[in-house]
């Protein structure tokens, strides 16, 4: 029997998460980036190896790179994108001489993962990130003021946002904007609320179908020097996984991802597969995503949430919400059967919860909240394993 592999994202040296926690949380591999590297840059050999061997000092490997950033200029294919294409390239070249050949990334325009409350306290008093679909609409309408914000909502959320900005203070206004614009752990990229609408008006041109161009012109220039490199790409989906702030999202569901590896036929050209992030949708069926696109799945991010009717999510307990855990490991399983290298998983996120609520923790991804949810998913993998061989 074929085990996955159990992965845990460190952000580097300034992580308040170290290196030998990780080792003690049990994971094997480490899934980091180098995030002090301007967006666009090269990849050097140098820096890349530098951060190797603090992770193999701690006893672990660097599993997989999450995630080299695509420049904005790539996904507007503003003039002069072509360089950024290849020091994309030229990178995973450097990855891959480096031993390093699992790289995730994404192509959400200007924002990558969205929240609007880092603090929400659960039933149990631990904290979790929340989506607030009345707050965001809140932040659009009333504090950006995008102007063609108002015909993204129904005129029953203009209401509601109203309401819910003038009763929000000063200080409330301003933590919700740094939740949304400031850059969550990963986000490459943060914004002031000038900078903010200035970046949203380069995109006035791109449409769906544009971003959509312009991703499958990226995978088929990137991708057959990832094949040749031997370097398995990963596309992480929309989080949200619907278009936010009048951007396209082209990541969001399971067609979109149909579309994607069928722009380059490889298993190189692969996909992350991201549980709380496809699970917001109703309409994606994890379990047949991986039935049907297993063979396509290069990494895995597992949590859950928990979502109402208004639009609005939580990010549950790993084996709680919404997503049927158990199921999609379970597939997982079985796709890992017909797979020669073991395919990395990592708990994604955990709660704020027991001493981590007295500390400095990165939203999502404090130590022990991710510890609960790493052990409870190889417990279920273990268990799967166990049924299967009966
Ligand atoms: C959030 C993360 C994302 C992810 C990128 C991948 O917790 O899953 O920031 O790393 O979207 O490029």
């Amino acid at each position: 029997m074929k085990f996955l592999e159990q992965t845990w994202r460190w952000f580097g040296p300034n992580d308040p998460v170290s290196l030998s926690d990780v080792r003690q949380a049990g994971a094997t591999g480490v899934v980091s980036a180098l995030h002090h590297v301007p967006n666009g840059a090269v990849w050097s050999v140098e820096e890349i190896q530098k951060r190797k061997k603090e992770i193999e000092d701690a006893g672990l490997v660097w599993s997989v790179v999450e995630s080299i950033p695509v420049h904005e200029d790539i996904k507007k294919q503003k003039p002069g994108y072509e360089q950024y294409i290849r020091n994309y390239q030229a990178s995973i070249v450097n990855l891959a001489q480096c031993g390093i050949t699992t790289v995730c990334y994404n192509f959400m325009p200007v924002l990558d993962w969205t929240r609007t409350d880092l603090s929400y306290v659960t039933d149990d008093g631990s904290k979790a990130l929340r989506f607030d679909a009345v707050a965001f609409a809140a932040f659009d309408l009333f504090i950006l003021k995008r102007s063609k914000a108002t015909q993204d909502y129904t005129p029953r959320r203009v209401d509601q946002a109203k309401v819910y900005f003038e009763n929000l203070n000063k200080e409330a206004a301003d933590q919700l904007q740094k939740n949304i614009l400031a850059g969550l752990p990963g986000a490459e990229e943060g914004y002031t609320l000038e900078a903010f609408q200035k970046v949203l008006n380069e995109y006035a041109s791109i449409d769906d179908h544009r971003l959509r161009t312009h991703l499958y012109d990226f995978i088929q220039q990137v991708a057959p020097v990832a094949e040749r490199e031997g370097v398995q790409l990963a596309i992480h989906p929309d989080d949200p996984p619907y278009p936010i702030f009048g951007l396209p999202r082209v990541l969001s569901t399971e067609g979109d991802a149909r579309q994607l590896v069928d722009a380059y036929s490889s298993p190189y050209n692969g996909l992350c597969f991201c549980t709380g992030s496809f699970g917001v949708r109703a309409d994606n069926d994890l379990v047949g995503i991986v039935n049907r696109l297993g063979e396509r799945i290069n990494f895995i991010h597992l949590r859950s949430t928990k979502r109402d009717e208004e639009g609005n999510f939580f990010e549950a307990d790993h084996l709680a919400g919404d997503v049927d855990m158990a199921g999609v490991m379970h597939a997982l399983v079985n796709v890992q059967q017909k797979r020669n290298k073991p395919i990395p998983f990592r708990p994604d996120h955990g709660h704020q919860m027991l001493d981590d609520l007295k500390k400095r923790t990165n939203p999502g991804y404090s130590a022990i909240g991710r510890l609960r949810g790493l052990a409870e998913l190889r417990g279920l993998e273990l268990g799967i394993h166990h049924m299967m061989k009966k």
